[in-house]
Protein backbone atom coordinates (compact mmCIF):
# COMPACT_ATOMS: atom_id res chain seq x y z
CA UNK A 1 0.00 0.00 0.00
CA UNK A 2 1.56 3.46 -0.95
CA UNK A 3 1.28 6.33 1.45
CA UNK A 4 2.68 10.38 1.63
CA UNK A 5 4.06 11.59 4.79
CA UNK A 6 6.00 14.98 5.25
CA UNK A 7 9.15 15.00 7.09
CA UNK A 8 10.50 18.67 8.66
CA UNK A 9 12.39 20.19 11.40
CA UNK A 10 14.25 22.88 12.90
CA UNK A 11 11.22 24.87 13.34
CA UNK A 12 12.71 27.68 15.66
CA UNK A 13 9.39 29.05 16.43
CA UNK A 14 9.66 32.59 17.08
CA UNK A 15 13.41 32.75 16.62
CA UNK A 16 14.20 35.75 16.71
CA UNK A 17 15.67 37.27 13.35
CA UNK A 18 19.64 38.47 14.10
CA UNK A 19 22.02 40.13 12.57
CA UNK A 20 19.63 42.99 10.48
CA UNK A 21 20.65 46.54 10.14
CA UNK A 22 17.86 48.21 8.87
CA UNK A 23 14.49 47.11 9.53
CA UNK A 24 11.41 48.56 8.81
CA UNK A 25 8.25 48.31 11.18
CA UNK A 26 6.66 46.17 8.21
CA UNK A 27 9.44 43.87 7.84
CA UNK A 28 9.64 43.31 11.48
CA UNK A 29 6.06 42.38 11.35
CA UNK A 30 7.02 39.85 8.57
CA UNK A 31 9.89 38.69 10.13
CA UNK A 32 7.78 38.11 13.88
CA UNK A 33 5.83 35.89 11.81
CA UNK A 34 7.78 33.96 9.59
CA UNK A 35 8.67 30.83 11.25
CA UNK A 36 5.27 29.97 12.26
CA UNK A 37 4.00 31.01 8.87
CA UNK A 38 6.25 28.92 7.16
CA UNK A 39 5.03 26.16 9.36
CA UNK A 40 1.97 26.50 8.37
CA UNK A 41 3.17 26.43 4.93
CA UNK A 42 4.38 22.86 5.93
CA UNK A 43 0.89 22.03 7.59
CA UNK A 44 -0.75 23.40 4.07
CA UNK A 45 1.50 20.91 2.13
CA UNK A 46 0.52 17.96 3.73
CA UNK A 47 -2.73 18.13 3.79
CA UNK A 48 -3.20 19.41 0.03
CA UNK A 49 -1.10 16.28 -0.80
CA UNK A 50 -3.22 13.87 1.22
CA UNK A 51 -0.62 13.05 3.13
CA UNK A 52 -0.97 10.19 5.92
CA UNK A 53 1.57 11.71 8.93
CA UNK A 54 3.57 14.93 9.94
CA UNK A 55 7.06 13.93 10.87
CA UNK A 56 9.10 16.26 12.83
CA UNK A 57 12.51 15.95 14.42
CA UNK A 58 13.30 18.18 16.77
CA UNK A 59 13.72 21.84 17.20
CA UNK A 60 10.38 22.63 17.46
CA UNK A 61 11.26 25.66 19.22
CA UNK A 62 14.13 28.02 19.44
CA UNK A 63 14.66 27.77 23.10
CA UNK A 64 14.45 25.72 26.32
CA UNK A 65 12.23 28.69 27.76
CA UNK A 66 9.90 28.33 25.02
CA UNK A 67 7.31 31.27 25.07
CA UNK A 68 3.71 30.76 25.16
CA UNK A 69 3.09 32.18 21.96
CA UNK A 70 4.71 29.55 20.33
CA UNK A 71 3.39 26.64 21.99
CA UNK A 72 -0.14 28.01 21.33
CA UNK A 73 0.83 28.40 17.31
CA UNK A 74 2.28 24.97 17.05
CA UNK A 75 -0.82 23.48 18.80
CA UNK A 76 -3.16 25.75 16.40
CA UNK A 77 -0.97 24.06 13.79
CA UNK A 78 -0.74 20.59 14.47
CA UNK A 79 -4.73 20.61 14.99
CA UNK A 80 -5.33 21.90 11.82
CA UNK A 81 -3.32 18.72 10.53
CA UNK A 82 -5.32 16.84 12.74
CA UNK A 83 -8.97 18.35 11.48
CA UNK A 84 -8.06 16.73 7.92
CA UNK A 85 -7.03 13.30 9.80
CA UNK A 86 -3.12 13.94 9.26
CA UNK A 87 -1.34 12.27 12.68
CA UNK A 88 1.89 14.22 13.91
CA UNK A 89 4.49 12.83 15.67
CA UNK A 90 7.20 15.30 17.28
CA UNK A 91 10.90 14.58 18.64
CA UNK A 92 12.29 17.25 20.84
CA UNK A 93 16.02 18.51 19.87
CA UNK A 94 18.82 20.37 21.50
CA UNK A 95 17.05 23.36 21.32
CA UNK A 96 13.80 22.11 23.01
CA UNK A 97 15.01 19.19 25.49
CA UNK A 98 12.05 18.07 27.66
CA UNK A 99 13.56 19.21 30.41
CA UNK A 100 12.71 22.67 29.13
CA UNK A 101 9.45 24.84 30.72
CA UNK A 102 5.82 24.05 29.20
CA UNK A 103 2.70 25.77 29.09
CA UNK A 104 -0.22 23.19 30.59
CA UNK A 105 -1.72 23.12 27.58
CA UNK A 106 -3.86 20.06 25.83
CA UNK A 107 -2.50 18.67 22.44
CA UNK A 108 -4.60 17.25 19.42
CA UNK A 109 -5.57 13.54 19.83
CA UNK A 110 -3.97 13.15 16.85
CA UNK A 111 -0.37 13.64 18.22
CA UNK A 112 2.88 11.59 19.50
CA UNK A 113 5.53 12.97 21.37
CA UNK A 114 8.68 10.74 21.85
CA UNK A 115 10.24 10.68 25.44
CA UNK A 116 13.68 10.73 26.36
CA UNK A 117 14.49 7.57 27.68
CA UNK A 118 14.53 4.56 24.83
CA UNK A 119 13.05 4.46 21.33
CA UNK A 120 9.69 4.35 21.42
CA UNK A 121 7.68 2.63 18.65
CA UNK A 122 4.23 3.58 17.73
CA UNK A 123 2.15 2.11 14.50
CA UNK A 124 0.38 4.01 11.90
CA UNK A 125 -2.65 1.91 10.86
CA UNK A 126 -5.17 1.85 8.24
CA UNK A 127 -7.74 -0.35 7.46
CA UNK A 128 -6.60 -2.82 9.72
CA UNK A 129 -3.44 -3.07 8.17
CA UNK A 130 -0.20 -1.43 9.41
CA UNK A 131 1.33 1.07 7.16
CA UNK A 132 4.34 2.22 9.03
CA UNK A 133 6.23 1.30 12.18
CA UNK A 134 7.48 4.71 13.73
CA UNK A 135 10.75 4.79 15.88
CA UNK A 136 11.45 7.78 17.66
CA UNK A 137 13.18 9.72 20.89
CA UNK A 138 13.44 12.99 22.16
CA UNK A 139 16.72 15.13 23.66
CA UNK A 140 15.56 15.16 27.71
CA UNK A 141 18.14 17.78 28.66
CA UNK A 142 20.33 20.23 27.00
CA UNK A 143 23.55 20.14 25.42
CA UNK A 144 23.24 16.08 25.10
CA UNK A 145 26.58 13.98 24.01
CA UNK A 146 24.76 10.65 23.80
CA UNK A 147 24.89 8.07 21.03
CA UNK A 148 20.84 7.65 20.72
CA UNK A 149 21.03 5.95 17.90
CA UNK A 150 22.39 3.50 20.32
CA UNK A 151 18.79 3.54 21.76
CA UNK A 152 16.76 2.34 18.54
CA UNK A 153 16.06 -1.49 18.72
CA UNK A 154 17.54 -3.65 15.80
CA UNK A 155 14.72 -4.15 13.28
CA UNK A 156 14.85 -7.01 10.73
CA UNK A 157 11.83 -7.43 9.35
CA UNK A 158 8.14 -5.71 9.23
CA UNK A 159 6.22 -2.70 7.71
CA UNK A 160 8.11 0.44 6.48
CA UNK A 161 10.02 1.31 9.55
CA UNK A 162 11.09 5.07 9.76
CA UNK A 163 12.97 6.26 12.66
CA UNK A 164 12.70 9.92 13.79
CA UNK A 165 15.71 11.38 15.24
CA UNK A 166 17.60 14.70 16.35
CA UNK A 167 21.44 14.69 15.80
CA UNK A 168 25.00 15.37 14.42
CA UNK A 169 25.30 12.07 11.70
CA UNK A 170 29.22 12.57 10.59
CA UNK A 171 30.45 14.96 12.77
CA UNK A 172 29.02 18.50 10.32
CA UNK A 173 31.73 21.23 12.17
CA UNK A 174 28.75 23.78 10.97
CA UNK A 175 26.31 22.35 14.38
CA UNK A 176 27.28 21.58 17.75
CA UNK A 177 28.31 18.19 18.13
CA UNK A 178 24.74 17.02 20.01
CA UNK A 179 23.74 13.29 19.86
CA UNK A 180 26.23 12.45 17.77
CA UNK A 181 26.43 8.80 15.71
CA UNK A 182 27.63 7.75 11.99
CA UNK A 183 25.93 7.32 9.06
CA UNK A 184 27.26 3.39 10.23
CA UNK A 185 25.01 3.70 13.35
CA UNK A 186 22.29 4.06 11.44
CA UNK A 187 22.73 1.70 8.94
CA UNK A 188 23.15 -0.66 11.86
CA UNK A 189 19.10 -0.14 12.93
CA UNK A 190 18.08 -1.53 10.02
CA UNK A 191 14.88 0.86 9.71
CA UNK A 192 13.96 2.26 5.70
CA UNK A 193 14.18 5.95 6.11
CA UNK A 194 16.12 8.15 9.00
CA UNK A 195 13.98 11.31 9.20
CA UNK A 196 16.34 13.62 11.05
CA UNK A 197 16.71 17.29 12.17
CA UNK A 198 19.49 19.13 13.18
CA UNK A 199 21.64 20.62 10.22
CA UNK A 200 19.73 23.27 9.15
CA UNK A 201 20.48 23.17 5.23
CA UNK A 202 19.12 20.39 3.86
CA UNK A 203 21.02 17.06 2.94
CA UNK A 204 20.30 14.07 1.39
CA UNK A 205 22.97 11.52 3.33
CA UNK A 206 21.33 8.53 1.49
CA UNK A 207 18.76 8.38 -1.16
CA UNK A 208 17.57 4.89 -0.48
CA UNK A 209 17.47 1.27 1.54
CA UNK A 210 17.74 3.69 3.76
CA UNK A 211 16.90 7.26 3.08
CA UNK A 212 19.06 9.32 5.40
CA UNK A 213 17.37 12.70 5.12
CA UNK A 214 18.19 16.08 6.69
CA UNK A 215 14.95 18.48 5.54
CA UNK A 216 16.84 21.47 6.76
CA UNK A 217 14.73 24.30 8.05
CA UNK A 218 11.44 25.35 6.60
CA UNK A 219 12.24 29.48 7.25
CA UNK A 220 15.89 30.37 7.31
CA UNK A 221 16.64 32.43 10.70
CA UNK A 222 20.05 34.09 9.65
CA UNK A 223 22.76 35.57 7.05
CA UNK A 224 24.13 31.98 7.35
CA UNK A 225 21.09 29.78 5.98
CA UNK A 226 20.49 31.28 2.58
CA UNK A 227 18.73 30.43 -0.15
CA UNK A 228 15.74 28.27 -0.73
CA UNK A 229 14.56 26.51 2.81
CA UNK A 230 11.56 24.39 3.19
CA UNK A 231 10.79 20.31 4.15
CA UNK A 232 10.30 16.71 2.28
CA UNK A 233 6.91 15.16 0.95
CA UNK A 234 7.95 11.64 0.88
CA UNK A 235 5.66 9.34 -1.06
CA UNK A 236 6.43 5.70 -0.15
CA UNK A 237 5.14 3.07 -3.12
CA UNK A 238 3.71 -0.36 -3.01
CA UNK A 239 7.32 -1.43 -3.73
CA UNK A 240 8.53 0.15 -0.29
CA UNK A 241 10.33 2.88 -2.49
CA UNK A 242 11.00 6.28 -1.62
CA UNK A 243 10.39 9.10 -3.26
CA UNK A 244 11.64 12.88 -2.14
CA UNK A 245 10.30 15.81 -3.26
CA UNK A 246 11.88 19.21 -1.46
CA UNK A 247 9.01 21.76 -1.39
CA UNK A 248 9.84 25.55 -0.35
CA UNK A 249 8.31 26.71 2.12
CA UNK A 250 10.25 30.29 3.35
CA UNK A 251 8.23 33.30 4.00
CA UNK A 252 11.60 35.47 3.59
CA UNK A 253 14.99 34.47 1.83
CA UNK A 254 18.41 35.27 2.91
CA UNK A 255 20.90 35.99 0.39
CA UNK A 256 24.27 37.30 0.46
CA UNK A 257 26.00 38.13 -2.62
CA UNK A 258 29.02 40.11 -4.44
CA UNK A 259 29.42 42.28 -7.37
CA UNK A 260 33.13 43.28 -8.87
CA UNK A 261 34.19 46.59 -9.54
CA UNK A 262 36.56 45.66 -11.83
CA UNK A 263 34.65 47.31 -14.96
CA UNK A 264 32.27 49.70 -12.95
CA UNK A 265 33.84 53.43 -13.62
CA UNK A 266 31.00 55.51 -13.00
CA UNK A 267 27.97 55.94 -10.13
CA UNK A 268 25.55 55.16 -13.33
CA UNK A 269 27.17 51.52 -13.82
CA UNK A 270 27.61 50.81 -10.59
CA UNK A 271 23.78 51.35 -9.42
CA UNK A 272 22.88 49.54 -12.63
CA UNK A 273 25.29 46.62 -11.65
CA UNK A 274 23.25 46.61 -8.25
CA UNK A 275 20.07 46.89 -9.58
CA UNK A 276 21.08 44.11 -11.72
CA UNK A 277 21.82 42.34 -8.81
CA UNK A 278 18.73 43.14 -6.90
CA UNK A 279 16.64 42.00 -10.17
CA UNK A 280 18.30 38.53 -10.16
CA UNK A 281 17.63 37.86 -6.38
CA UNK A 282 14.16 39.08 -7.01
CA UNK A 283 13.77 36.20 -9.58
CA UNK A 284 15.63 33.28 -7.49
CA UNK A 285 13.30 33.98 -4.74
CA UNK A 286 9.84 34.21 -6.60
CA UNK A 287 7.04 34.55 -5.01
CA UNK A 288 8.30 35.75 -1.57
CA UNK A 289 10.67 38.70 0.02
CA UNK A 290 14.36 38.39 0.18
CA UNK A 291 16.76 39.56 2.18
CA UNK A 292 20.07 40.57 0.59
CA UNK A 293 23.59 41.65 1.77
CA UNK A 294 25.95 43.16 -0.89
CA UNK A 295 29.60 43.12 -1.02
CA UNK A 296 31.81 45.56 -3.21
CA UNK A 297 35.05 43.93 -4.00
CA UNK A 298 37.54 44.17 -6.54
CA UNK A 299 40.02 47.00 -8.02
CA UNK A 300 39.10 49.65 -10.31
CA UNK A 301 38.38 53.29 -10.92
CA UNK A 302 34.81 52.78 -8.92
CA UNK A 303 37.06 52.55 -5.44
CA UNK A 304 37.25 56.10 -5.60
CA UNK A 305 33.60 56.64 -6.27
CA UNK A 306 32.70 54.62 -3.41
CA UNK A 307 34.62 56.19 -0.73
CA UNK A 308 33.00 59.64 -1.19
CA UNK A 309 31.73 60.09 1.90
CA UNK A 310 27.75 59.18 2.21
CA UNK A 311 27.92 57.55 -1.11
CA UNK A 312 26.98 53.89 0.27
CA UNK A 313 24.69 55.12 1.99
CA UNK A 314 22.79 56.99 -0.78
CA UNK A 315 23.33 53.84 -3.00
CA UNK A 316 21.76 51.51 -0.22
CA UNK A 317 18.82 54.38 0.25
CA UNK A 318 18.17 54.59 -4.39
CA UNK A 319 17.92 49.86 -3.55
CA UNK A 320 15.64 50.29 -1.20
CA UNK A 321 13.35 52.96 -2.00
CA UNK A 322 9.57 50.89 -2.80
CA UNK A 323 10.87 47.78 -1.78
CA UNK A 324 8.98 47.90 1.32
CA UNK A 325 6.03 48.05 -0.12
CA UNK A 326 6.29 45.12 -2.48
CA UNK A 327 5.19 41.45 -1.45
CA UNK A 328 8.14 40.20 -3.72
CA UNK A 329 10.55 43.07 -2.02
CA UNK A 330 14.26 42.04 -2.26
CA UNK A 331 15.67 44.45 1.16
CA UNK A 332 19.10 45.37 1.00
CA UNK A 333 19.54 45.70 4.09
CA UNK A 334 23.75 46.29 3.69
CA UNK A 335 26.06 47.08 1.49
CA UNK A 336 29.50 46.96 2.02
CA UNK A 337 32.42 48.89 0.74
CA UNK A 338 35.69 46.06 0.25
CA UNK A 339 37.02 47.69 -2.94
CA UNK A 340 40.96 48.88 -3.45
CA UNK A 341 42.35 51.05 -5.88
CA UNK A 342 43.25 50.16 -8.98
CA UNK A 343 46.91 49.43 -9.38
CA UNK A 344 48.86 50.10 -12.88
CA UNK A 345 50.51 46.38 -13.68
CA UNK A 346 53.16 47.53 -16.26
CA UNK A 347 54.34 50.51 -13.82
CA UNK A 348 54.36 48.34 -10.76
CA UNK A 349 56.00 45.66 -12.57
CA UNK A 350 59.37 47.92 -12.66
CA UNK A 351 59.94 48.17 -8.79
CA UNK A 352 62.58 46.41 -7.60
CA UNK A 353 60.96 44.62 -4.66
CA UNK A 354 59.19 41.05 -4.16
CA UNK A 355 55.39 42.59 -5.87
CA UNK A 356 57.65 43.67 -8.52
CA UNK A 357 59.41 40.36 -9.36
CA UNK A 358 56.41 38.77 -9.14
CA UNK A 359 54.20 40.75 -11.62
CA UNK A 360 57.28 40.25 -14.12
CA UNK A 361 57.58 36.54 -13.76
CA UNK A 362 54.01 36.74 -14.76
CA UNK A 363 54.48 38.79 -17.66
CA UNK A 364 57.63 36.70 -18.98
CA UNK A 365 55.12 33.49 -18.89
CA UNK A 366 52.60 35.54 -20.73
CA UNK A 367 54.95 36.41 -23.61
CA UNK A 368 57.02 33.58 -24.17
CA UNK A 369 57.09 31.55 -27.33
CA UNK A 370 55.12 28.60 -25.60
CA UNK A 371 53.30 30.25 -22.53
CA UNK A 372 50.70 27.49 -21.99
CA UNK A 373 53.41 24.79 -21.88
CA UNK A 374 55.78 26.73 -19.87
CA UNK A 375 52.84 27.47 -17.02
CA UNK A 376 52.10 23.09 -17.59
CA UNK A 377 55.85 22.43 -16.42
CA UNK A 378 56.02 25.04 -13.57
CA UNK A 379 52.44 23.28 -12.01
CA UNK A 380 53.84 19.91 -12.81
CA UNK A 381 56.68 20.42 -10.86
CA UNK A 382 55.31 22.06 -7.45
CA UNK A 383 53.94 18.90 -5.12
CA UNK A 384 50.85 20.99 -4.31
CA UNK A 385 49.26 20.31 -7.69
CA UNK A 386 49.94 17.36 -7.28
CA UNK A 387 46.10 16.34 -6.56
CA UNK A 388 44.57 18.19 -9.39
CA UNK A 389 46.63 17.04 -11.84
CA UNK A 390 43.90 15.48 -13.70
CA UNK A 391 41.75 18.95 -13.86
CA UNK A 392 45.02 20.73 -15.11
CA UNK A 393 45.41 17.97 -17.57
CA UNK A 394 41.36 18.66 -18.98
CA UNK A 395 42.10 22.38 -19.10
CA UNK A 396 42.42 24.24 -22.49
CA UNK A 397 45.08 26.53 -23.32
CA UNK A 398 42.88 29.37 -23.38
CA UNK A 399 41.78 28.62 -19.95
CA UNK A 400 44.86 27.54 -18.10
CA UNK A 401 46.11 31.50 -18.94
CA UNK A 402 42.85 33.11 -17.86
CA UNK A 403 43.75 31.16 -14.62
CA UNK A 404 47.26 32.90 -15.01
CA UNK A 405 45.20 36.34 -14.84
CA UNK A 406 42.96 35.58 -12.06
CA UNK A 407 46.39 34.27 -10.09
CA UNK A 408 48.21 37.45 -11.04
CA UNK A 409 45.30 39.28 -9.85
CA UNK A 410 44.71 37.49 -6.62
CA UNK A 411 48.51 37.64 -6.07
CA UNK A 412 48.33 41.30 -6.48
CA UNK A 413 46.00 41.97 -3.81
CA UNK A 414 47.34 39.30 -1.21
CA UNK A 415 51.14 40.67 -1.53
CA UNK A 416 50.07 44.70 -1.76
CA UNK A 417 47.65 44.25 1.36
CA UNK A 418 50.98 45.57 3.46
CA UNK A 419 51.16 48.66 1.45
MN1 LIG B 1 18.08 23.48 15.01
Amino acid sequence: MSFTFVHTADLHLDSPFVGLATVSPELARLLRNATFQAFDRVVDLAIEERARFLLVAGDVYDGADRSLRAQLRFRDSLARAADHGIASYVAHGNHDPLSGWEADLTMPGLVHRFGGKEAEAVEVREGGETLARLYGISHAVRELKDNLADRFPRVASGPFAIGVLHANVGGNPDHDNYAPCTPADLLAVGLDYWALGHVHTRQVLKERAPAIVYPGNPQGLNWREQGARGCYLVRVDDGGEVHLTFAATDVVRWWRRQVDIRELNTHDTLLEALQTLREEVRRDSEPRGALLQIRLTGRGAAHRLCRREGIIRDLLQALQDGEADRSDFVWVDRLEDATRPPVDTAQRRTFRDFLGDFLKAAAELRTGPDPAAALRRILAEQPAFKVVAEEIAELTDDKLLVLLDDAETQGLDLLAEEE
